[in-house]
């Protein structure tokens, strides 16, 4: 099937939230490489995310990391936002940069740790109050290195209290989201390893509590969408952090690794109601720029979801289901692969056009002397995670 235009009123109302950590210097643990132009501050990292979203029409909030992002007048960040046509998302909170934390946070074995860990998640909160964010990320990279380090059974135990006391501090309207990760960076057991685990905290927790899909996080072969679909079935599905990998948790740009697995994740993304206003899915990068350009790497990684998006609407579903009804092994495999090989591209880039947007947003950038100007104006831009 064709792109319709009903089609593209769904993609219109796409929003794909950009993380300020993505605009920062990143790197790995061998070496971080120093881009020019970078940010100096959280207030331009909102700068770059907001010429993300002018030149794409999709990218219309940030995420902060808290400290990273932590500023004194949170008021003049939000201020800023807007005023550069943006707001401010997910607050996602950090416990795994300062030294208390070396054996792991709200799992600690120690409660003054734990303490001090859910005093930072109040603290987030506080953030997501003055900026208007409802959504406070939870990734915890705690656990432990080796077997019998610590009594797993009462770090999950742990883990309960510290969440149940810090979403008892949420407003009506604000909600956890508890991100999972199966390994790294402890190496023997994580607390919050898999769906799963994220799953039963959120359904001790409440309603308001859910599942974030980080596309990383999974070991390979895991069939990503089979839990897209059963986290949108049970209405559990917060957020997605959208990224590729090859090996481990590479941050790669989204559909750069594996553009048929973006296919079926947004697939069932569709056919759960993830794109309804109501769905409560929240759709954000979670990439790290180490090596290319970081404002390009963003603009890329929204046009790849959009056009993947594009094509899973191609998607003839009521052939789909017939064939499927038939009993059609074949045909109804084709039936999807058809739409997975659609080139949306040209209607696109025709669509922006319409939208006043420029056809080729990457284009429009490289011309645009945005780059050239902030590698004249920003000396001594800051390593992702360690701004402000
Ligand atoms: C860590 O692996 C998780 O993906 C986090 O969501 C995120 O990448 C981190 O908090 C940012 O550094
Ligand atoms: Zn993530
Ligand atoms: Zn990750």
């Amino acid at each position: 099937m064709e792109l319709t235009d009903e089609h593209l009123d769904t993609l219109a109302g796409l929003a794909i939230e950009v993380p300020s950590w993505a605009y920062g210097n990143s790197g790995t643990r061998f070496k971080v490489f120093a881009t020019p132009g970078v940010p100096r501050d959280p207030f331009e990292k909102i700068d770059d995310a907001a010429c993300v979203h002018a030149l794409t029409g999709l990218a219309p909030s940030v995420a902060l990391h808290i400290p990273w992002d932590q500023v004194d007048d949170v008021d003049a960040l939000t201020r800023h936002a807007a005023e550069r046509g943006v707001r401010i998302g997910t607050i996602n909170s950090n416990t795994f940069q300062d030294d208390i934390y070396k054996l792991g946070s709200l799992c600690h074995p120690d409660a003054g740790v734990r303490k001090a860990a859910v005093e930072h998640h109040l603290a987030c909160i506080d953030v997501m109050t003055a900026t208007g964010s409802s959504d406070l990320k939870i990734w915890l990279a705690d656990g432990t290195n080796y077997p019998g380090q610590d009594d797993l059974r009462a770090r999950q135990d742990r883990l309960t209290e510290g969440l149940a006391t810090i979403y008892a501090a949420l407003a009506p309207h604000q909600r956890l989201v508890l991100e999972y990760k199966f390994f790294e960076p402890a190496f023997y057991h994580t607390d919050v390893p898999d769906w799963g685990t994220s799953l039963t905290h959120c359904l001790a927790l409440g309603e308001r509590a859910r599942v974030c899909l980080d596309t990383g996080h999974h070991a390979p072969g895991t069939n990503i969408e089979f839990i897209v679909m059963q986290l949108l079935r049970l209405g559990r599905l917060g957020s997605f952090d959208f990224n590729s990998r090859f090996y481990a948790d590479d941050d790669l740009i989204v559909g750069a690794a594996d553009p048929f697995q973006l296919f079926r994740i947004l697939a069932e993304v569709v056919r759960g109601g993830g794109l309804e206003a109501d769905s409560g899915v929240v759709f954000m990068l979670d990439q790290c720029h180490n090596i290319e350009g970081k404002i390009p790497g963003q603009i890329r990684s929204v046009l790849n979801v959009v056009e993947m998006l594009a094509r899973v609407l191609c998607l003839d579903t009521a052939a789909l289901a017939e064939a499927q009804r038939r009993g059609d092994v074949l045909g109804a495999n084709q039936i999807l692969m058809d739409a997975f090989y659609t080139d949306v591209r040209p209607r696109l880039a025709q669509w922006r056009t319409e939208r006043g947007l420029p056809a080729d947003p990457m284009a429009a950038f490289l011309a645009s002397g945005y780059q050239e100007r902030i590698e004249r104006e920003r000396v001594g831009g800051v390593q992702a995670g360690w701004g402000a």
